[in-house]
């Protein structure tokens, strides 16, 4: 049974702490485990789903938002299929940082679609991030979309990975039909 119609290789990126270890996990494993280890690098985990009658195979590669491990991320861009940035609701700082992010992924995994996504949405009364303001640099920076999520509740975990898989099957249409 392993057999898959396509495979898709997904960045998960966005400066340390916002949580891309928490909702790679909630999504991969399904539950929200509490204490995280710093993440060195990059970690790496598959997720088999079935969409619109599609076999997926979704690399989801997680990496380390530490300034130290910035050297990797070139690398680990290539090849990419799609991404999320993740910031956290309750820092504006992290969302302030999608464009030396986005810059660096543009630069090497090309025009593939990156999801916007505000992480901690459990948190909101710390909120310092409004949805609108997050949407509007998504749209200023070319994202192809905007979700809130939280990995401890699950709230629109898997809904929006399916989203950006949806986006990345989009994708990969367009350039089979212009290719062929
Ligand atoms: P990173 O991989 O982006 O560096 P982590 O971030 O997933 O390691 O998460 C950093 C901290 O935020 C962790 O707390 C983690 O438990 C917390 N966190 C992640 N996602 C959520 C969420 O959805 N809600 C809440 N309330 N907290 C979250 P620690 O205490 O381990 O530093
Ligand atoms: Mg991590």
């Amino acid at each position: 049974m392993a057999e898959f119609d396509m495979t898709f290789k997904l960045l998960m990126f966005g400066d340390g702490g916002v949580g891309k270890t928490s909702l790679t996990q909630r999504y991969v494993t399904g539950v929200f485990v509490d204490s995280q280890r710093i993440t060195i690098g990059v970690d790496f985990h598959i997720k088999e789903l079935t969409l619109e009658g599609k076999r997926i195979k979704l690399q989801v590669w997680d990496f380390g938002g530490e300034e130290r491990f910035r050297f990797l991320l070139p690398n680990y861009c290539r090849g990419a299929s799609g991404g999320m940035f993740l910031y956290d609701i309750t820092s504006l700082t992290s969302l302030s940082h999608l464009v030396d992010w986005m810059q660096i992924v543009r630069q090497n995994a090309g025009l593939v679609p990156i999801l916007m996504v505000g992480a901690k949405a459990d948190l909101a009364n710390l909120r310092k991030v409004q949805p609108q303001e997050a949407i509007e640099t998504a749209k200023a920076n070319k994202l192809s979309g905007f979700a809130e999520v939280s990995a401890k509740t699950g709230e629109n975990v898997e809904k929006t990975f399916e989203t950006i898989t949806r986006l990345m099957m989009k994708k990969l249409a367009a350039r089979s039909a212009t290719s062929s």
